[in-house]
Parts: structure tokens; sequence; C-alpha cells
């Protein structure tokens, strides 16, 4: 059902000094940089190799990630695998009870569709299924 790792989520309190202290410690370069409102995110990805590393800043405090920071601090927020049919892996997960926070696919960043699982039921890990366009 999963196709790859698409991407590991690390939620960071300042995104420019973020991106330029990974620029500076591994020479890489944003590969895309997009504000995702409906997430209440700011993220920016740097590819490695077939997946993503995303450094994800909140629009502000009663987001996910704001609440997250406020809580727990800077660190890794979650883990998104991708998958070719988010449908059929959501369903699955739907008939074997884990947790959802999701019930439906929605719209993620790069046009893809993305859809949570609660981390309750991933041993504490925030479990996000990515579908590309
Ligand atoms: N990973 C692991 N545990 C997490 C977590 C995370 N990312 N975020 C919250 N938790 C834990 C909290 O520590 C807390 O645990 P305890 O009950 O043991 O204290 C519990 O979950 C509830 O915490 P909360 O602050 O009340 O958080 P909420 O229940 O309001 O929200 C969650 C938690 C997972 C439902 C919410 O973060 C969510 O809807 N996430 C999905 C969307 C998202 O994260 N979007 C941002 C990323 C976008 C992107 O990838 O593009
Ligand atoms: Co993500």
């Amino acid at each position: 059902m999963l196709t790859d790792v698409d991407h590991v989520g690390i939620a960071v309190a300042d995104l420019e000094s973020a991106v330029e202290h990974y620029r500076n410690a591994f020479g890489v370069e944003p590969a895309h940089r997009e504000t995702v409102e409906d997430q209440g995110v700011e993220e920016v990805l740097f590819k490695v190799g077939t997946s993503y590393i995303q450094l994800l800043a909140a629009t502000g405090p009663d987001t996910p990630v704001g609440k997250f920071l406020a809580k727990r601090g800077e660190g890794v927020h979650h883990i998104g695998y991708r998958v070719s049919d988010i449908r059929e892996v959501l369903n699955h997960l739907k008939e074997s009870g884990v947790p959802l926070v999701d019930q439906e696919p929605r719209p993620g960043s790069r046009g893809t569709t993305v859809a949570f699982a609660h981390p309750k039921g991933f041993g504490g890990v925030l479990v996000e299924l990515v579908q590309e366009a």
C-alpha cells in the first residue's frame, strides 16, 4: 500500500533561520515553498533522493503546528507515506479501526492529496498519507 516515504515533517519556530541552517549544513536549496492556509502552515521542502524534508512553521498559535511547538517544542512532527491510492489506504485503516484525523482526503501542498491518521493509532507518531497529483 505504501510506495515510499514522501517526507518527514519537522516543526520549526523560525522558518527562515531553519532554511538557512539546512542550506549551510547540507548545501541544499529549497525545492518548494508554500503556505497551506487550511493546515495552518508555511512549509519549505528540500528534496532528498525520492523523498523530501518538510520544514513547517505555524501561521498562528491555534494551528496543529502552533500547538505542537507550544507543547513540545521544535522537532519531528509527522511522517508522510506516499501511496498510489489514498482512498484505498484510508478505507483499509478505517476498517482496521485505526483512529483517523481525516475521514476524507483533502488538498495538501504541491497539488497532492493528503489525509492524516491520529498519533494515538501509531504509537505517538502522526502519520500522513500522500498521493501525488
Ligand atoms: N505527533 C505526536 N503526538 C502529537 C502531535 C504530533 N504531531 N500533535 C499532538 N500530539 C499529541 C499531544 O502531545 C497530546 O498528547 P497527550 O494527550 O499525551 O498530551 C495529544 O496529541 C493531543 O494534543 P493537542 O495539542 O490537544 O492536539 P490536538 O488534539 O488539538 O491535535 C492532531 C492533534 C494530531 C489531531 C492535530 O495536530 C492534527 O489535526 N494534525 C493533522 C494536521 C496537521 O498536522 N497539519 C500540519 C502539517 C501539514 C502538512 O504536513 O502539510
Ligand atoms: Co506533511
